[in-house]
């Protein structure tokens, strides 16, 4: 069957190469896909769940397509290793050829596509009328395309009728989204393209590791570095950070958790310093007197015996921010997953505006978003309080018009939903959701207290998870739906600079496999949908481009057509425009074209009731004997691994998590290099081999979060929440180390 509407033409696989961007990260570098000629390799039938563990599992397919780096501004013609990689997985011997259904011993079985979504239907339309619609919960994700995000937001809020919907957008850019709508009025990532970097004189990273998360990325830093002004503030002497050797900049090293009081103490001496651009602060902000006030306390000292970071340093960085030669400010997940990630994010563009950077010839602030469609993917309507176009779910107009689109009355429309967190503490609850459908995340990896997660996704009535592979989180459905994968499927997907790409097929997919347009369109029919659901990415996105006609996020004047053209497209792009490549240079997206500077303040520590531990962050210390962990990726590696972990010389280069701890740390402990180790608190217990490293503090321990089963960071992390954003405590958690054997 073909997966494709006649609208499309289906390329010749062994025709011309395809210019697409890659699968994995926001940075989104294009590439081409040159077909090899050899055949795609055909999965196994009876690939599932004993067929996880890739490398033994045979012998590597051959490629059914070459991968080479294609020129473009993001990436100027570099990959990285999973780039170049990542057509490994297209014929990957773990792929998923047909849907597949739990049996009653816990294997699973082929199902055909009938029998599955006739199933899935049935008993969504019965928990439905049995438990009401928000019994039935979906869960989306920041890979997705612009068109299979759109339509997810709409099959939960048309087909089934439930405002229980949210994506794993919230566990990565919702602070800094916060953040950004509450001082700008709208939050894209970078509000000016990628490349204007290369020109600054000084850029300060604040919790981003560009130098493994997205390596063609460092090629924009190498103006700042030649003038001696990238500063890096990270715990560890992370690949980024050591970046700034050699006179090319500085790391600040500081104390997890302690970013807020940082940035605090740096707009401290940027007004004692009389360093403030007043003209600016007067003529396009607000609020700055409150933030005046609340950073007087925060001296150069207090700060440095907060956060570990000498006052020269504090010094030197805030001049430099101030010198007027071109200065950017970029936060990465490093300060924003934590429980005051929005205020601390707060905090940066608080210092930016103040210094007058935002919106300024050569000068800006942004934040380096982190899937694929990590952007697009919360702006249309995926996130629990969102409709297209970056529209408020409770705002009448807003409803008005995208019923319209959709053809229904606005009174049907759901409220808004909860937060990822609260959605996944209410799975299975008296009240919750009781059916859930996953598209694009593996939460028992990827989720805080992953093992809470897990324990609730066993108590489903039914869970139905979309996947190529069996992820740890499909591999406890009750049916799992086999996609295509990228080089397989039309859309677009929007990156880190808010500019929209194109995603084109390369190739033809597998037999069993389904588009998800079609798994949605499907559905939707079998749920006697008001609305219609297109199979084709093209309409898809006329109509998504029509939804979003006057909201923040306007792709009104977009079309595959145009982006066909090759044409730089960043949104919003009303019709009829010609877009926007850099925001608010002239005014921000409030109502009165000002920023906000909004005062924030560290909040007393948090201490998370399982924990029994105070955790590290502002002046308070932890309980002694416990260490501070911090948790972020690895160069091999792409989130939960469910993808990387397929492909072999990935696996090779990096097959198991290991700890980072300091050399001192490690003889106090009686861990040596490469010794198997617990790392342990209230919550659970990680086993895995130390790596004994310089570059981390005494204090703290690093867990890159990739790794299934027992070596799960998460199963550590609190799922505490920031009040406002709704991001869990991914980056800091209260440990405790030891040598495996001391507790065997
Ligand atoms: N190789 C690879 N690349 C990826 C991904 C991947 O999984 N693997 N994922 C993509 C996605 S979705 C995202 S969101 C981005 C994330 O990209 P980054 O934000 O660059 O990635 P992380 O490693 O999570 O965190 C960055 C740094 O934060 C530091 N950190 C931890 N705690 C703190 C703290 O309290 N303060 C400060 N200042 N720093 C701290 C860590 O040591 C780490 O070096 O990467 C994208 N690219
Ligand atoms: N401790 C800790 N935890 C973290 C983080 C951290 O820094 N520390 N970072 C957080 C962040 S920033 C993020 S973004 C999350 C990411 O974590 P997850 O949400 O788990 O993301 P992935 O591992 O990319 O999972 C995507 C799954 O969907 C599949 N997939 C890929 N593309 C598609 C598609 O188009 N359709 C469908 N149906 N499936 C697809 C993949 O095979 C994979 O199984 O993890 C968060 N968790
Ligand atoms: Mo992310």
């Amino acid at each position: 069957m073909t997966l494709l509407p006649a609208t499309t033409p289906a390329p010749d696989a062994t025709a011309a190469p395809t210019d697409t961007h890659c699968p994995y990260c926001a940075l989104q570098c294009a590439m081409t896909l040159t077909p090899s000629g050899a055949e795609p390799a055909t999965a196994a039938a009876d690939a599932g769940p004993s067929r996880r563990a890739a490398p033994e599992a045979g012998p590597r397919p051959a490629l059914p397509l070459t991968v080479s780096g294609r020129t473009f501004p993001t990436n100027r013609g570099g990959l990285c290793k999973k780039g170049w990689t990542s057509a490994a997985l297209l014929g990957s011997p773990d792929r998923i050829l047909e849907p597949m259904a739990r049996t009653e011993d816990g294997t699973f079985a082929p199902v055909s596509w009938d029998a599955a979504l006739d199933r899935i239907a049935d008993t969504l339309r019965r928990t439905r009328q049995r438990h009401g619609a928000d019994a039935v919960g979906v869960f989306g994700g920041g890979g997705l395309t612009n068109e299979k995000a759109y339509q997810l937001g709409k099959f939960a809020r048309v087909a089934l009728g439930t405002s229980r919907i949210d994506y794993n957008g919230r566990f990565c850019m919702s602070s800094a989204a916060a953040a950004g709508t509450r001082a700008f009025g709208v939050d894209r990532g970078l509000p000016f393209p990628v490349e204007h970097l290369g020109r600054a004189s000084t850029i300060l990273m604040l919790g981003s590791n560009v130098a493994e998360t997205m390596p063609p990325f460092i090629g924009h830093l190498e103006g700042a570095r030649a003038a001696g002004g990238l500063f890096v503030v990270d715990p560890r002497r992370s690949a980024t950070a050591r970046l700034t050797d050699d006179g090319a900049g500085m790391h600040l090293q500081a104390t997890p958790g302690s970013d807020l009081v940082l940035l605090l103490g740096l707009l401290h001496i940027v007004i004692a310093e009389k360093l403030v651009d007043a003209d600016y602060v007067a003529e396009r902000t607000v609020g700055f007197d409150d933030v005046r006030r609340s950073v007087s306390t925060w001296w150069p000292e207090r700060v440095q015996s907060v956060t570990g970071v000498p006052t020269w340093q504090l010094r030197m960085l805030a001049r430099r921010l101030a010198d007027g030669r071109g200065s950017y400010i970029l936060t990465g997940r490093g300060v924003e997953q934590h429980v005051d990630g929005t205020d601390t994010t707060t905090a940066a563009i608080n210092l930016a505006l103040v210094l007058g950077l935002v919106g300024t010839d050569g000068s800006g602030y942004g934040t380096l978003t982190g899937q694929g469609n990590g952007q697009g993917g919360r702006e249309h309507g995926q996130k629990a309080d969102q409709l297209p176009g970056y529209r408020k779910i409770t705002d009448p107009a807003a409803r008005a018009h995208v019923a319209g689109v959709w053809g229904i009355d606005p009174a049907d429309l759901p409220g808004a939903g909860i937060p990822a967190v609260e959605l996944l503490h209410s799975l299975g609850q008296p009240g919750g959701v009781r059916c859930l459908l996953v598209h694009g995340s593996n939460l028992v990896v990827s989720a805080p207290n992953a093992d809470r997660v897990r324990a609730a996704l066993a108590t489903l009535d039914l869970l139905v998870v979309c996947d190529f592979f069996f992820s740890e989180t499909a591999a406890m459905a009750d049916l799992v739906l086999p996609v295509t994968q990228w080089a397989e499927e039309e859309g677009t997907m929007t990156n880190l600079e808010g500019r929209v790409l194109r995603r084109r097929r390369a190739l033809d997919a597998p037999d069993g496999v389904r588009s998800e347009l079609w798994i949605l369109s499907e559905l939707a029919r079998r749920l006697e949908s008001p609305s219609t659901f297109s199979t084709d990415s093209r309409e898809v996105f006329d109509e998504l481009a029509r939804a979003s006609e006057g909201g923040l996020a306007d792709y009104s004047g977009i079309s595959h057509d145009l982006l066909d053209t090759g044409r730089p497209v960043y949104w919003p792009f009303p019709s009829g425009s010609a877009g926007t490549p850099r925001l608010f240079h002239d005014r921000f997206a409030h109502a009165d074209g000002r920023a906000r500077i909004v005062p924030v303040t560290p909040r007393p520590s948090v201490h998370t009731p399982t924990d029994g531990h105070v955790r590290h962050r502002g002046d308070e210390l932890h309980r002694t004997g416990t260490m501070t962990l911090i948790t972020g990726r690895l160069l091999e590696h792409y989130q939960s691994g469910a993808q990387t972990r397929r492909v072999d010389e990935l696996l090779a280069a990096q097959p198991e998590a290991r700890a980072q701890l300091h050399p001192a740390t490690a003889v106090r402990l009686g861990i040596a290099d490469g010794a198997a180790i617990e790392v342990s608190n209230a919550r659970g217990i990680v086993r895995c081999r130390a790596s004994v490293t310089t570059g981390i503090r005494p204090d703290t321990v690093f867990l890159p979060f990739h790794f299934p089963a027992d070596q799960r960071a998460n199963l550590l992390t609190s799922d505490a929440t920031d009040p406002i954003s709704g991001m869990p405590e991914f980056k800091t958690a209260a440990v405790t180390v030891r040598p495996m054997e001391a507790s065997a």
